[in-house]
């Protein structure tokens, strides 16, 4: 039987079109609850797209408070970005049930999600498969420390595209290209532009983003989603949100050598 997939056949319909979506990443150790419905009404005032919700850690107790703090204002999906299994709930639309592929550890490949699918289930969340493949940057990230995974060289983008390929063809329905959160150095785009070229579902990208000249630059090279955590946990960077938008959807029609 095919569960229905709202959220996913969303993502597969901007991504069809060629309107590329600016994501927000929500941290919950580093958000206040009470400042999130605020928040989530400017970002999408202002464009964005979509929130994802998560963290490699999970220093504090308030990971379902801020999903139903973010669900009061929210008219865009807000999507688990699961650091384990401690991060699934109901109260989210979705979650990205990935699987760290650039990596070997069978923990994150298959043995957290079989812990975690009949939770999911249970709860009749929409488990969005999606192949995530940490590339490596100038210092080593939280999300390569915790899970254990060796990252995909930043200069060997045929590997990245291999797996890629390999990830659609198990059925896959996103390919996540993850330089790491605060990452020094985000996806190169002649990365994205390889894995794009070969895969037909959404390339999401993420990590060390700061300006909305990197962001276009990722969307100008062929990501259908690009994700900003860091950058806007700072108030002062908040202003900026609809310049980012604006980049990310205006960003298909420029040419890299504009940017
Ligand atoms: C999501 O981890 C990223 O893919 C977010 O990275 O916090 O560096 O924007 P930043």
């Amino acid at each position: 039987m095919t569960r229905p997939a709202p959220i996913y056949d969303r993502l597969l319909a901007a991504h069809r079109e060629g309107r590329p979506q600016l994501f927000v990443l929500v941290d919950p150790d580093k958000s206040d609850p009470s400042d999130l419905p605020g928040f989530v009404a400017e970002a999408q005032d202002a464009g964005v797209d979509g929130f994802l919700v998560g963290g490699s850690l999970a220093l504090l107790p308030t990971f379902e408070e801020c999903l139903r703090a973010m669900k009061v204002t929210a008219r865009v999906p807000v999507v688990i970005f699961p650091g384990g299994v401690h991060q699934v709930s109901g109260e989210a639309d979705a979650i990205l049930f990935l699987s760290i592929i650039s990596g070997r550890n069978p923990e994150q490949l298959i043995g957290q999600h079989v812990i975690a699918a009949p939770m999911v289930r249970e709860l009749g969340l929409e488990a969005i498969s999606t192949g995530y493949m940490i590339i490596s940057s100038d210092a080593v990230t939280s999300t390569e420390y915790m899970s254990y995974s060796k990252p995909i060289p930043r200069e060997k983008a045929e590997i990245a595209a291999a797996h890629a390929l390999a990830a659609e063809m198990l059925g896959m329905k996103l390919v996540y290209l993850e330089a790491g959160s605060g990452a020094p150095q985000s996806v190169p785009p002649a990365m994205v532009r390889m894995v794009q070229a070969l895969v037909d579902v959404p390339v999401v990208v993420g990590g060390g983003i700061r300006t909305p000249e990197a962001a276009a630059e990722k969307v100008a090279a062929g990501a259908s989603i690009v994700i900003i955590g860091n950058h806007f946990e700072e108030d002062g960077n908040r202003a900026q949100l609809r310049a980012f938008a604006e980049a990310v959807h205006e960003g298909r029609t420029r040419s890299i050598t504009e940017l």
